[in-house]
């Protein structure tokens, strides 16, 4: 509980069995974590009962990919905070305390793993994907007239319930260039936004998505795909559909 909200981590879970258990215990030691849901997407390993005896809920998602783990969570966390992580070991569990310190005054409190002076000696964060998670998130700060980002992928970031619930039925993607699409929805909602640097670690276990340099190129390229067809002509199409976000809008009275 935080300011009288309920706090809920959802971890979208393919075979982690090795990092598993670390992170859900690391996240139930904070006192202000209510819940930890750990949305298991087909793991072939334990990671399903390692979650549960750790105090975790276990959500089964049988729609593979990292999109439709993490909808899954929006869905159904039940908190009035919602914060997406990885149970990988790539996050430290108390920085959460640094996106919660924001969320009085933000709908969505993002992380970023591009401050140099965070990125851990083992993290996988070379130059290459740093710049790169730069650019993307540069072009999609300016297309869509947002706050300062540099890094519109990183799982870890918090969300009220309540902008979840409105993004929920509009949200497409179910593969691991979904990240973007919150973004971009909450922005069209103008909900405030806020970046917030947080560290990286190394990761335990097999990376599934920007492991390799090809995953990098097409993870990257589908965002950038994804936020300039948004721009073009998914706007026009949403803006029917949208509704801004209620109260603390900006500029601020
Ligand atoms: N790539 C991928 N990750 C998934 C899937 N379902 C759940 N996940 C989880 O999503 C997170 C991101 O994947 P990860 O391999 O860490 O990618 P990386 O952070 O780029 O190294 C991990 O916690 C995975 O276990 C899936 O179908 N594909
Ligand atoms: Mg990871």
């Amino acid at each position: 509980m935080h300011q009288n909200k309920t706090v809920g981590i959802v971890l979208p879970a393919y075979n982690e069995e090795q990092g598993i258990r670390a992170a859900v215990a690391d996240f139930l030691s904070l006192p202000v974590i209510d819940k930890v849901y750990v949305i298991d997407n087909n793991s072939k390993d334990n990671t399903a009962a390692l979650a549960k005896a750790a105090g975790a809920i276990v959500i089964q998602e049988t729609r593979q990919g990292y999109g439709w783990a993490l909808r899954r969570g929006l869905v159904e966390a039940d908190t009035d905070l919602v914060v997406l992580c990885e149970p990988d070991g790539t996050f430290v569990a108390r920085d959460v305390l640094k996106l919660l310190s924001y969320a009085e005054d933000f709908a969505m409190v993002m992380g970023t793993r591009t401050t140099r002076e965070l990125i851990w000696r083992q993290a996988n964060m070379g130059i290459f994907l740093r710049l790169g998670n730069i650019l993307v998130s540069k072009i999609l700060s300016v297309l869509f007239n947002g706050p300062s980002l540099s890094d519109c992928g990183c799982t870890f970031r918090l969300v009220h319930r309540r902008l979840a619930e409105k993004m929920n039925p509009l949200l497409t993607v179910g593969a691991s260039h979904f990240l973007p699409e919150m973004v971009i929805l909450a922005l069209l909602m103008q909900a405030p936004v806020i970046e917030i640097p947080l560290n990286y670690r190394g990761r335990v276990g097999e990376s599934k998505i920007t492991g390799h340099w090809k995953g990098i190129v097409k993870t990257g390229a589908a965002m950038f795909l994804l936020i300039v067809v948004y721009r073009l002509k998914g706007y026009f199409r949403l803006k029917k559909k949208l509704s801004l976000y209620p109260g603390q809008g900006f500029p601020r009275d």
